[in-house]
């Protein structure tokens, strides 16, 4: 490496050694304590990685491989969440089988994601796609509708009256359809549904018992909604009211459109229509101006005996509380606006003991926003649903030596003219026998959405080869929980509370062991693009990984991405600063050449507090920096003390994994530098009150030695017998001493 630094020689040279010798292979059998550290497996689009995928993959893999140096038997896998729109979009508009593309993809995905160096264990990679995977995904969805938490229900769905297909959210922009921008329109169907809000309540308590940042658990809970409040009849309409203290200024009720009581009043019919097309969020946007129509329906407050109206109004929701208000212009903003819109009176009232009116009137109960959760898709690139329709016995499960249902080829992937996935066009495939008394049945054809995969995919990697069962007990009981796991925090609700609800239904089943799947959850932020933008395809501002790789090497660029700034915040991405990552390299390999005896320095000492703190805090920028202080501070040294400079490359082997496994090397080591032992401070060498004291024999500088500041000459001599190198040609009384103190020793032996 004389004078210079060929990054790609040597990555290439440890990557290819550290795959030959496995040693990021996790160990289900070993007396170690485990750690398993997640990221959130990508999706493998056509366009391969893009510079924002690593950042997560680089900071948790700093943490791997200090876990690995802390002793731990460390689980970090990874795999590929193949099922998605972009790939069957893809194999709508080319007629290419969407199975050909994906293994195009993961193929070079896997190939960008080596050329970083991560200590991923790539004996367990997974893929949601493949049927060996998706067998247990379908076995996990037959378990929930025996358990009643899966059944057909109508769900609303977006639906492009144009292309005659139902559009994923993500497929509405705008409220208007993604590919040819016709106004999209609500539709009941019969669709899936997974009842996760018989789960909300514990989905939303046990967020107490794991380590997530606040803004998640905030999001989470505030997204399952838990309300506690009392449900009161107002005559035949039961109202659901958190502020039943409240009570005597309610002057009248307000039913949602889709009220059931509703439908009795045809003064109603044509605003219930208007209301329609309008989504939740339109129709509670604060502020906004306030419609409704009287029914022709008087009630009684139970509370004041009084006589009052009912009107319909599309503020109040019909799927949250009973659909139905008692309205309260006094104390409620919209209450007052809508009364304010109506002229109907506002009454002033003390508050009454909220308690005494529960129990006077009405009944305790805790409501949630959670809805059920729509899992039919008329789509093709997905799991088959494994159910099948007998007219005699009903919906039956495919059984388990049946599964999987293995997704058929067609001859189109767009969804049938009638809205129907292409699967419904498979009469032979849909045509089979029912599992129960054995006459014709039907298959369904809807798929999975795209988050079924992803459900229990960190499950499936402590023991991803299993064909007996989704994942041994064993290996389960080993490596769960999730101790560490990032991931964007645009997951925060689905994804994230998807798996926790997947993950407490197999809790229930006595099929895992730990009631949450993740112990702990960090969220990075975004790049951006060099003017701070957002970095998109379509303004084809992306970073190209594979080419900044080329260029600087993958240590700088890792370097770089752990430098760039704070992990959760988003930082634009700038390619000079490789340059000086790039530099960073070359200085801590210049230091190679000038080692000399000594111990480990009080800079290094105190680095090596700062970077273990540092990377359990995600403060992997000011990790970096503590680095680089440490290789000036020694550079600095007229000779580096060997000692220090193997604890540099050891605190510095989870950023830059190649050039100190390569300079480890060239200090005479045998082993990696990844299996050496993390390094322990001493606290008593962290005091600035300790010197480091240059050591000359003869004149000819052979190291250092640290002292307490102002030390005497004798106590420098004592000092450097313990060093044995030095003590070697230091006699404890040398014939000629001269000593600077704080600075220097001269030692005529
Ligand atoms: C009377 C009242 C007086 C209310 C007051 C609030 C303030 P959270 O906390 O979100 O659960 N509400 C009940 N069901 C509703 C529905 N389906 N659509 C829209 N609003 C509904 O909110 C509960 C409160 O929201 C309930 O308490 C009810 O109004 C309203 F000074 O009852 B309240
Ligand atoms: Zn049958």
């Amino acid at each position: 490496m004389d004078g210079e630094y060929d990054h790609s020689e040597i990555e290439k040279k440890w990557q290819a050694e550290w795959e030959r010798s496995g040693i990021y292979h996790a160990q289900d059998n070993s007396d170690k304590k485990k750690f398993y550290a997640l990221v959130e497996f990508p999706y493998p689009s056509g366009s391969g990685l893009h510079i924002g995928h690593p950042r997560p993959y680089t900071c948790m893999d700093i943490v791997s491989r200090k876990r690995r140096m802390e002793g731990y038997n460390v689980l970090f896998p990874i795999g590929w969440d193949a099922f998605g729109l972009p790939t069957e979009n893809y194999a709508i508009k080319t007629g290419k089988d969407p199975r050909i593309v994906t293994k195009e993809n993961t193929d070079y995905f896997r190939k960008q994601a080596q050329a970083f160096g991560f200590s991923f264990d790539w004996s367990r990679e997974i893929n949601t796609t493949d049927s060996a995977y998706y067998k247990w995904t379908q076995w996990i969805f037959t378990q929930m509708f025996k358990k009643g938490l899966a059944y057909k229900g109508k769900a609303t769905i977006n639906w492009c009256p144009k292309d005659k297909i139902g559009l994923a959210n993500e497929e509405v922009i705008d409220g208007k359809c993604e590919r040819c921008g016709t106004e999209v329109e609500k539709r009941e169907k019969e669709q899936w549904m997974l009842a996760i809000t018989k789960y909300a309540e514990r989905l939303s308590d046990d967020l107490d018992t794991v380590d997530y940042p606040a803004r998640v658990v905030a999001g989470q809970r505030n997204w399952i909604g838990k309300s506690e409040g009392a449900e009161i009849n107002f005559g035949p309409i039961t109202v659901f009211t958190t502020r039943a203290d409240t009570i005597y200024g309610a002057t009248y009720v307000v039913l949602a459109p889709e009220h059931p009581l509703v439908a009795e009043h045809p003064e109603a019919a044509a605003y219930v229509h208007e209301t329609k097309s309008r989504s939740d969020i339109e129709r509670t946007a604060e502020g906004r101006k306030k419609t409704g129509v009287r029914l022709d329906l008087m009630v009684q407050n139970p509370a004041t005996g009084e006589s009052i109206p009912v009107y319909v109004a599309d503020y109040v929701l019909g799927h949250y509380g009973t659909g139905a208000v008692m309205a309260v212009p006094a104390h409620d903003e919209r209450d007052a606006e809508f009364a304010q819109k109506f002229k109907l009176p506002i009454k002033h009232i003390e508050l009454a003991d909220k308690e005494d009116m529960i129990a006077k009137f009405g009944t305790k109960v805790t409501k949630f926003k959670l809805r059920d959760w729509v899992f039919s898709r008329q789509r093709y690139w997905g799991e088959p649903i494994p159910m099948v329709h007998c007219a005699d016995c009903g919906w039956q499960p495919v059984p388990d030596n049946a599964l999987p249902v293995l997704l058929p080829q067609v001859d189109k992937y767009e969804p049938a003219d009638n809205g129907e996935s292409p699967l419904s066009k498979l009469e032979d495939w849909i045509k089979t026998t029912c599992p129960a008394c054995g006459k014709e049945g039907r298959r369904e054809t809807d798929v999975m959405p795209n988050w079924a995969g992803s459900s229990w995919y960190y499950l499936r990697y402590t023991d991803p080869h299993n064909s007996e069962v989704f994942a041994s007990k064993k290996n389960l009981n080993h490596w769960t929980p999730v101790d560490w796991y990032n991931g964007g925090m645009e997951h925060t609700v689905l994804h994230l509370l998807y798996s926790r609800f997947w993950h407490k239904f197999l809790f229930d089943q006595g099929l895992v062991s730990a009631i949450e799947p993740y112990a702990k959850r960090t969220s990075h932020g975004l790049f951006l693009a060099a003017d701070g933008s957002k970095i998109s395809k379509s303004k084809g501002n992306g970073i190209d990984p594979m080419g900044i790789i080329d260029t600087y090497g993958a240590d700088a660029t890792r370097l770089y991405i752990a430098f760039i700034g704070p992990f959760e915040a988003a930082v634009p991405w700038q390619n000079d600063g490789l340059v000086g990552t790039h530099r960073f390299i070359e200085k801590v390999i210049a230091l190679s050449k000038r080692l000399g005896d000594g111990e480990v320095g009080i800079p290094a000492h105190q680095a090596i507090k700062k970077v273990s703190e540092d990377i359990e805090a995600t403060k992997f920028n000011t990790a970096v920096s503590t680095l680089m202080i440490l290789t000036n501070t020694l550079a600095e040294q007229p000779v580096v003390p060997k000692a220090s400079y193997e604890v540099l490359l050891k605190l510095l082997a989870p950023f830059a994994p190649h050039v100190t496994e390569e300079l480890w090397h060239l200090l005479g080591n045998k082993g990696s530098v990844h299996l050496e032992l993390w390094p322990n401070f001493d606290p008593s060498k962290l005091d600035s009150d300790t010197v480091t004291i240059a050591v000359q024999v003869s004149g000819k500088t052979r190291g250092t030695v640290l002292v307490k500041r102002g030390a005497s000459q004798e106590e420098v001599l004592i000092a450097i017998q313990n060093i044995e190198k030095m003590a070697q040609n230091i006699p404890i009384s040398p014939s000629k001493v001269i000593y600077v103190p704080n600075r220097v020793i001269n030692v005529i032996p």
